[in-house]
């Protein structure tokens, strides 16, 4: 069977991304299972940069097929920040809840219409002779308290447009219906399905 490397050392983008594509002719690997995990150095400037970066690197150290996934939460009233750094937004080590708090502090009482933001996910893919990226968004509003405990990340914050519910508080399900990831992923599905016939 062939094998599909994540170069990503976040559990919660392996499981979503493994869901999304839900393919059983690929098996699907992470870096770590293959010891490579050290080679997901980002320091790119933007979300595309990043991904290739992390494809490239997990590619060149295994020579297996690898998917990459750059993403996070642009936010208007901070001119598109934390974007790029939004697993690092309240310091190198944040965790989610750190990184909640000092979002919800930076907004304050801003007014709800005022508080628009966008999920952005870019997806890379590396292989030999092909490298792809494409990208996916979701807009939403950021709410002044947590809801949920599902997903990961800034979920319990977002509430996506036309939706009553914040990703926090949706099965994985109902976020993969309109999520940046699995917008990104569908666009890389068509890539990643000739590339896996082609290759055997
Ligand atoms: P890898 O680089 O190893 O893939 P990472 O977590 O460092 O893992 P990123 O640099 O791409 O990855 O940062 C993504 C951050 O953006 C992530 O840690 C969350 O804070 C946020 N994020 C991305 N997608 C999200 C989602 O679907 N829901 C909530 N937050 C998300």
């Amino acid at each position: 069977m062939p094998t599909l490397v994540l170069a990503t050392a976040n559990e919660h983008k392996v499981r979503e991304i493994k869901e999304i594509l839900n393919d059983p002719s690929v098996e699907i690997i992470t870096a770590k299972d293959l010891g490579v995990e050290d080679k997901l150095r980002e320091d790119g400037k933007t979300f595309e940069e990043n991904a290739l970066q992390k494809a490239r690197a997990i590619y060149k150290a295994t020579g297996e097929p690898a998917l990459a996934d750059d993403s996070g939460l642009e936010v208007y009233f901070l001119n598109h920040r934390p974007g790029v750094r939004s697993a690092r937004y309240a310091g190198e080590n944040a965790t989610d809840e750190e990184n909640n708090k000092k979002l919800l502090k930076e907004l304050g009482p801003l007014s709800f219409r005022r508080r628009t933001a966008r999920f952005r996910c870019v997806i890379a893919f590396a292989a030999d002779g092909i490298e792809e990226v494409v990208s996916g968004g979701c807009r939403g509003i950021i709410l002044e308290q947590p809801r949920g405990t599902n997903g990961f990340g800034y979920d319990p914050l977002f509430k996506p447009d036309g939706h009553e519910k914040t990703f926090g508080e949706m099965e994985s399900g109902e976020k993969h219906k309109i999520s940046h990831r699995s917008r990104a992923l569908q666009k890389m599905m068509p890539v990643l399905k000739e590339y896996f016939t082609s290759a055997g």
